[in-house]
């Protein structure tokens, strides 16, 4: 791997034009399609040039793909094999009226400017078209192209090694989310491919906490039993108040068509509140009135809602009585005066019974900065709307103790009755209907694992290795001899992740990268956790391969996939890859052609080269067994893949909990109730023991965040930075999107007031740090921030100089590794310092066109 002959081919390709680049990497899938491995068409039409009317094209219905907050349709508009242009929907690719009238009944499922500008990431400079095998130091960027026979042969071996001589917990899944909302070609932590094919290896560590969320999930669990506690987002068009808490569906996508269901909200009278740091465009639409909220703090005002509502008799006392446990002594459990963590009820504790403290607006206001008065009135106004939607995103439970704002917001939905009722929410993570989500086998080697601990202290794991307990990294309890074994991570596989980039405390990773003898990343592009792998695998798109696609948590339908064009270059789709390095690896290890048939039960080796049948017959099975079987749904395979989108009509708004309030069936909790008092956390003895580690609550609580603004670590870092995720991006996918690029530049926006204090004007090159790391970005300058209040979007592709320092403004060098005892990643409990700055600011690598030559070049 290390071999330093053949960089010719590379070098040689860093002096094309993107037209020129383009062609040759046609003529190179020719020459090595003539060994049989990709198709040899030639490019007849190149992608930039002018556009062809739409009768010399061919229209193909497909749809986005990503961890956006979404899943649109796309419509591809193609010449040959090149995709020239890309539309969206405007109901003219159904049938029938069966989708796309743009009605609220039948809304169109239309894309946003990242979607529409696919085309660009598709035939990207950064776009990744050959195995690549690192040359220089890890993180240094130098690869050459090897064959796909070396690169899986590499993998394969060192696998076998590191499995021998570390045992089954040395390599670690980071599979994510990038491609995990289609049914086949799956990234994901739990159902996704890479788990199944490492677990069958038997050597996997897990990561079991999810950075969107956790603190939610673990909330919503405890609260109502489950996930999937989300109305469909057309109810917000019943809602007479809408209290956005931190949640901005205008920059951060949270369903498909939610805003133009707040704006029919809006239309019919709704009252728009936002809790947040910042002003936003949300609120702005809305004419919302706005309530700045000292980040993380979030517990405490609702808390001090509570408060006014009990003590002003506010509560539906009727629901409370018949749903919940724990929210007053009079719903307290029999078993609970036995209990030592379950005796204290939610009522008492916000009245001040236990500590002395009520929690009154005074005392909230000052933990939160919002006058008493303003508590009172939003209580009020909660309190005697009906029905009202507190929606309670997910940002302000990405926090230290984040999981105690979501149970506390959740007390709020059910003390005025809001849940189960269309137009009110009980919506913590939110998840709506429920897709059929799994095309592949999902069997007893979907989900094996060794080791799982909180997803971001793989780092903390491997720099401290073996001097961990199990609650520095949340190992999860097992039943069986490996209950309590500290994983020793000596491998990782990023798949459908970029996390070297997107996880917290990148210092802390890159030095964890010393540490371990295999980082392989498979990838349509190289990323900047690319750059830190030795081999780069390259993956196919969701156009150059054939799958269906699922909503994102809000929309009932499916989107079919097809394969648009052939894959570039010689990219690979994932299930392909793991499908020939299980029979290679089955061949190492004496068992035959086993492994690869039980892996990818319905392929032969053949798949590496020719997929499609294959594709074809798990994707019919799936709609046939699961979606028709299961999902009332008599439409053929063969016309919904001649639709491209089958839609599911529900009877009436799907509102969740319905059944509960107006039928009476039990909560899937413990006690069958809304769990204010939580039965599974209340019986806990030994916390150590839990994959938790440390002491939770069983009743909602305001806990002081371990940095803060009201902290003494001020007099150092003085700013509270959050990093909120972008419009313009999918975390750090389009970054390199020359087009979305023009709508925006990376930049922290910061309080007029504070920017006057320091000489801060727009535009001005500014840094950040704390002890963590150190950021270079430009400077903007706004009263729509509250002061002390830094905002920096996530995701912008790190660009380090030769201290360390990174000229992109990548949030993620400045949080912190310590997640929140559930397990919330707190990525937004952050304080740092600004100044203006002469370090170096890059806006990204494709807008310097330095991209290839960062990753490619070698000092020429
Ligand atoms: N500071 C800060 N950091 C954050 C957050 C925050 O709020 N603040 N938010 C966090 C959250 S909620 C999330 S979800 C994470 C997201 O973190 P990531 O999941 O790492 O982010 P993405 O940029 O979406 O990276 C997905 C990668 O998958 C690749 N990909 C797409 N499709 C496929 C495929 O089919 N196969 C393969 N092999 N690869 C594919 C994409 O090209 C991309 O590089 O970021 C987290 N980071
Ligand atoms: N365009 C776009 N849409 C996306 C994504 C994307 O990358 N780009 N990612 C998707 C994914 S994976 C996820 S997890 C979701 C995330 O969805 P969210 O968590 O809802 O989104 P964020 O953008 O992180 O934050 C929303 C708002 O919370 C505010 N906020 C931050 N900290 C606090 C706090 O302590 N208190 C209060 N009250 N407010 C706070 C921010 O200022 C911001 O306005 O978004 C999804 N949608
Ligand atoms: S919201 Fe997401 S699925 Fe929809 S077009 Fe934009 S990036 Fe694609
Ligand atoms: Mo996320």
């Amino acid at each position: 791997m290390t071999d330093q002959a053949d960089l010719s081919v590379l070098e040689g390709r860093l002096n094309l034009t993107r037209r020129s680049f383009l062609k040759a990497s046609a003529a190179g899938a020719a020459a090595v399609g003539a060994g049989g491995l990709i198709r040899t068409d030639p490019a007849r039409a190149f992608a930039y040039e002018p556009y062809p009317t739409d009768d010399e094209l061919t229209t193909v219905v497909t749809s986005c793909a990503h961890n956006c907050g979404s899943r649109h349709m796309l419509v591809a508009h193609k010449q040959g094999d090149v995709i020239v242009r890309i539309s969206t929907d405007d109901g003219r690719y159904q049938r029938d009226g069966f989708f796309g009238k743009d009605t609220e009944a039948e809304p169109q499922v239309r894309g946003c400017l990242r979607g529409r500008s696919y085309r660009q990431r598709l035939y990207s400079p950064e776009r990744l078209l050959y195995p690549m095998g690192r040359v220089g130091k890890r993180g240094e960027g130098k690869f050459k192209r090897i064959s796909w026979d070396e690169a899986l042969d590499y993998i394969a071996n060192k696998m076998i090694e590191l499995k021998q001589q570390y045992g089954s917990t040395a390599l670690l899944d980071q599979s994510y989310a990038g491609a995990s909302y289609g049914v086949l070609h799956k990234s994901d932590q739990i159902e996704g491919l890479l788990g199944r094919f490492l677990g069958m290896f038997s050597c996997r560590t897990s990561s079991w906490s999810v950075p969107s969320y956790q603190g939610t999930t673990a909330s919503s669990r405890w609260t109502f039993g489950t996930i999937e506690d989300g109305n469909e987002d057309d109810t917000f068009a019943h809602s007479k108040l809408v209290i956005m808490w931190g949640w901005n569906p205008a920059y951060t996508f949270h369903g498909g068509n939610t805003f133009y269901y707040l704006r029919l909200a809006k239309q019919r009278g709704c009252k728009f509140v936002l809790v947040d740091p910042q002003y936003t465009d949300s609120a702005a639409s809305y004419d919302a009135w706005w309530i700045p909220i000292k980040p993380n703090t979030d517990a405490a005002m609702l808390a001090a809602m509570a408060h006014y509502i009990f003590t002003n008799n506010l509560q539906d006392q009727d629901f409370i009585d018949r749903f919940c446990q724990g929210m007053d002594a009079g719903t307290m459990p029999v078993w609970a005066s036995g209990s030592a963590n379950g005796r204290e009820n939610f009522k008492d504790y916000i009245l001040g019974a236990y500590d002395g403290q009520p929690k009154s607006p005074e005392w909230a206001e000052a933990i939160c900065g919002v006058p008493a008065k303003d508590i009172r009135t939003l209580a009020h106004l909660y309190a005697t709307t009906k029905p009202a939607a507190l929606k309670a995103s997910w940002a302000p439970g990405r926090n230290a103790y984040g999981e105690q704002y979501n149970r506390m917001a959740a007390a709020l939905q059910a003390m005025t009755a809001n849940i189960g009722n269309l137009g009110g929410s009980a919506e913590g993570v939110g998840k709506a209907w429920h897709a059929e989500a799994v095309a592949y086998p999902y069997d007893e080697y979907a989900n094996i694992w060794f080791a799982a601990i909180k997803s971001d202290r793989w780092a903390h794991c491997v720099l401290n290795y073996p001097n961990i307990s199990r609650e520095d990294i949340g190992l999860w309890p097992r039943e069986d001899q490996l209950d309590g074994v500290v994983p020793n991570i000596k491998g990782i596989f990023w798949q459908g992740s970029d996390w070297l980039n997107q996880l917290t405390n990148i210092n802390k990773e890159i030095a964890a990268m010393d540490k371990l003898e295999l980082v392989v990343c498979m990838d349509s592009t190289i990323t900047p956790s690319g750059l830190y792998a030795d081999v780069l695998l390259p993956v196919a798109t969701h156009f150059e391969r054939h799958d269906v696609a699922l909503p994102w948590y809000k929309g009932h339908y499916y989107i079919h996939r097809p394969k648009v064009i052939e894959p570039l270059g010689e990219s690979k789709s994932d299930f392909q890859i793991f499908t020939e390095l299980a029979y290679r690896l089955g061949w190492k290890t004496g068992m035959g052609d086993r492994f690869g048939r039980a892996y990818n039960p319905k392929a032969t080796r053949e798949y590496f080269v020719n997929p499609d049948p294959v594709d074809e017959a798990y994707l019919r099975e799936w709609w046939q067994s699961k979606v028709m079987a299961h999902q009332h749904v008599d439409m053929p395979w063969e016309e919904f893949k001649a639709r491209g989108i089958y839609k599911f009509k529900l009877e009436q708004p799907h509102v969740a909990f319905r059944e509960q309030v107006e039928q009476g069936k039990q909560f899937a909790t413990p006690s069958g109730k809304i769990e204010i008092l939580s039965s599974q956390l209340a019986q806990v003895t030994d916390w150590t023991r839990t994959m938790y580690g440390y002491h939770i609550p069983s009743i909602p609580k305001w806990i002081e965040p371990w940095e803060w603004l009201n902290s003494p670590k001020t007099a150092k870092y003085p700013f509270h930075m959050i990093s909120p995720h972008p419009r313009w991006r999918t975390h750090s996918i389009f970054n390199n999107c020359g087009w979305l690029r023009e709508t925006y530049e990376q930049e922290v926006t910061i309080n007029a007031a504070d920017a006057r204090r320091l000489g801060i004007r727009t535009g001005d090159t500014v840094e950040l740090w704390n002890e963590r790391g150190r950021v270079v970005v430009p400077a903007y300058v706004t009263e729509r921030c509250m002061p002390g209040v830094l905002v920096l979007h996530e995701g912008a592709w790190l660009d380090l100089d030769e201290n360390g320092v990174d000229r992109s403004g990548n949030a993620d060098m400045l949080t912190l590794d310590e997640p929140s005892p559930a397990g919330a990643f707190a990525y937004n409990t952050v304080l740092c310092d600004i100044r203006r700055s002469r370090l170096a600011h890059r806006p990204g690598w494709d807008r310097l066109a330095t991209s290839r030559a960062h990753v490619f070049r070698r000092e020429l």
